[in-house]
């Protein structure tokens, strides 16, 4: 209640641009007492955001927090499932480990998990994700498509299309993506996606999706294992992001696209992804569990599987790797 309270208060206050509102007229929109308005005003200062009151004007913003908030995401996001549910949380070991916990007990599609730090971020392998506190975007997304669990990897490269589209949208800035999980500015990782199942031999009861971002970092947020590899979009911007707003465009972008490949298939996306991908037609070295294949990437099948071409002609198909550019002779 008092936190749908403070999502219209926020809501009259963007709506309003910056203008003064009365008491009057916010106590008459909230349908609550001057004294009730004026103690969520209260409760929004102490979330961070800076209001101003004059007498005989009333009350307007001046500034929201670097936070992001359930509120602040879902204002005026413009999707019909993703994100509607969101659990946000200031702290967490890992949004995946929560967002498994949800799905497991049935939290709906389009559910997200987002939290400001995570203790405990993971990639692929059990590897460390850096996720230092009001930095970044941390979050796992829930979906529970109709697809064979083969498939699953397919979302992966949607998910990478949909954040290079939302970064875009949000920042202007163009990313690159490299197969399969990577996505990188100046050749340095700024994105990376896991992607999880909680599946049946012959069926998927969900698929979870997290996506690290780094946003507002500055160079001393990175340790030193990730200086030369690691960058955010800030930095490459030269100048802070709205994490919220970011959120928000990559929601719209997934959506989409989710919904283009339910209903027509991975064709499209592939065409996308092709598009931003910078290691097709490159040479490059692919790192599996079982050992290195030098070669030429040919491109991915209609199933997300990389195509290789190794030296000796042969071609292989590389399911999960870490990808190396090298030099192209
Ligand atoms: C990934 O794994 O790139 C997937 C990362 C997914 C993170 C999200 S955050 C929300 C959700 N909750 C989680 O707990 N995880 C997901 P992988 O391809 O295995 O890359 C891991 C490697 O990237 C590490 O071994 C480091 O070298 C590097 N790395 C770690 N933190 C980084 C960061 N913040 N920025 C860039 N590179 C990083």
């Amino acid at each position: 209640m008092q936190s749908e309270i403070r999502k219209t208060l926020l809501e009259v206050f963007s709506n309003a641009n910056g203008e003064y509102i009365s008491g009057q007229k916010l106590s008459e929109r909230l349908g609550c007492s001057r004294t009730a308005v004026w103690k969520h005003i209260e409760g929004l200062r102490n979330e961070g955001y800076e209001l101003e009151a004059v007498r005989k004007l009333g009350y307007r913003i001046i500034s929201k927090p670097d936070k992001i908030s359930s509120n602040e995401i879902q204002l005026g996001l413009k999707t019909s499932s993703l994100g509607r549910n969101i659990h946000f949380e200031e702290t967490v070991t890992s949004t995946q480990k929560i967002a498994h916990h949800l799905a497991y007990e049935g939290a709906p599609e389009g559910t997200i998990v987002v939290a400001e730090e995570q203790t405990a971020g993971r990639g692929r392998l059990d590897r460390v994700w850096h996720s230092p506190k009001h930095t970044g975007v941390w979050m796992s997304i829930i979906l529970r498509p109709n697809i064979p669990p083969y498939q699953a990897p397919q979302l992966t490269l949607l998910a990478a299309v949909g954040v290079v589209q939302g970064i875009q949208e949000a920042t202007g800035l163009e990313a690159d993506i490299k197969w399969p999980n990577d996505i990188l500015l100046n050749n340095k990782k700024v994105v990376g996606i896991l992607t999880e199942l909680q599946a049946e031999a012959d069926r998927i009861n969900s698929v979870i999706i997290g996506i690290g971002i780094n946003v507002n970092h500055t160079e001393s947020h990175f340790p030193d294992f990730l200086k030369n590899i690691a960058t955010s979009l800030a930095i490459q911007k030269g100048e802070g992001i709205d994490r919220a707003r970011l959120i928000q465009c990559i929601l719209v972008k997934i959506e989409k696209l989710y919904g283009e490949y339910l209903q027509h298939g991975f064709k499209i996306i592939k065409l996308l992804w092709e598009s931003y991908a910078i290691s097709i037609g490159q040479n490059i070295i692919a790192r599996t569990l079982t050992g290195a294949i030098e070669g030429k990437a040919l491109g991915i099948t209609d199933e997300g599987v990389l195509q290789l071409k190794s030296l000796d002609g042969t071609i292989h198909h590389i399911h999960s790797a870490d990808i190396e550019l090298t030099q192209n002779k």
